[in-house]
């Protein structure tokens, strides 16, 4: 099957800011410096795509039912478009960035979640894993995002998606992202288990476990 051209789909336009603009200064957590730039941290290789036909989404773990979700099947969900303060545990961290994606409440309109999941495993290609609770997920900042500044995801910081979770290090928001794993209680994923916090809330300061 051939896809149509997935970056010609009209968005609906959301601004969604998640920090109070008084003052610039009360945006950026505790132990940051703010950056213009868009740094790439990428542990092992990074991901190209020729073609989206073979890429797809599955979702498995504790659903009622497993479902794989191709590329089409996603960009047939409603988008939306947020500005959000992103903040890496490494110490940066960049304001006003803006992304475009699949709201995650929308996304989990498709899934039938069994009421014992409280968390997720994010899984990515080459392996990358982070571990999320469904209660952080709920939130309207949460998406599955694919277009950065309005362009394609580059392929160094995710193309074709990667979840964004703003409210969390950056860590969290996993690039490249094929599955999500719905689980009974909290799982460490890749860094998580390298000593890094199970929350990674940047407002706690919740860099390490
Ligand atoms: N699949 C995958 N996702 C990932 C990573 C990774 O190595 N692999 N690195 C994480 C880390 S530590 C950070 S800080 C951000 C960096 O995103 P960026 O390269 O777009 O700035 O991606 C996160 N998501
Ligand atoms: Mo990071």
């Amino acid at each position: 099957m051939r896809l149509e051209n997935p970056f010609k789909k009209v968005e609906r336009l959301k601004r969604v800011t998640n920090v109070p603009k008084t003052g610039q200064g009360e945006r950026v957590p505790p132990g940051q410096f703010l950056t213009d730039r868009f740094p790439v941290l990428t542990y092992g290789p990074t991901p190209h795509y020729d073609s989206l036909d073979q890429w797809d989404l599955r979702v498995f773990g504790l659903v009622g039912e497993e479902k794989t979700f191709s590329w089409a099947d996603l960009m047939a969900m409603p988008t939306q478009t947020q500005t959000v303060d992103i903040h890496c545990v490494t110490r940066w961290s960049k304001l006003d960035t803006t992304w475009t994606g699949i709201p995650w409440r929308e996304f989990l309109r498709h899934i039938d979640v069994r009421p014992e999941a409280t968390h997720v495993l994010v899984h990515c290609e080459h392996g990358y894993t982070t571990n999320i609770g469904l209660d952080v997920l709920d939130d309207d900042d949460t998406m599955l995002a694919y277009l950065y500044e309005g362009k394609p995801l580059t392929p160094e910081h995710g193309y074709p998606m990667r979840l964004l979770v703003p409210k969390k290090y950056f860590w969290k928001s996993a690039k490249w992202i094929r599955g999500f794993e719905f689980m009974a209680g909290d799982r460490p994923g890749f860094w998580e288990r390298y000593g890094y916090h199970m929350e990674g809330d940047p407002w706690k300061e919740e860099r390490f476990g």
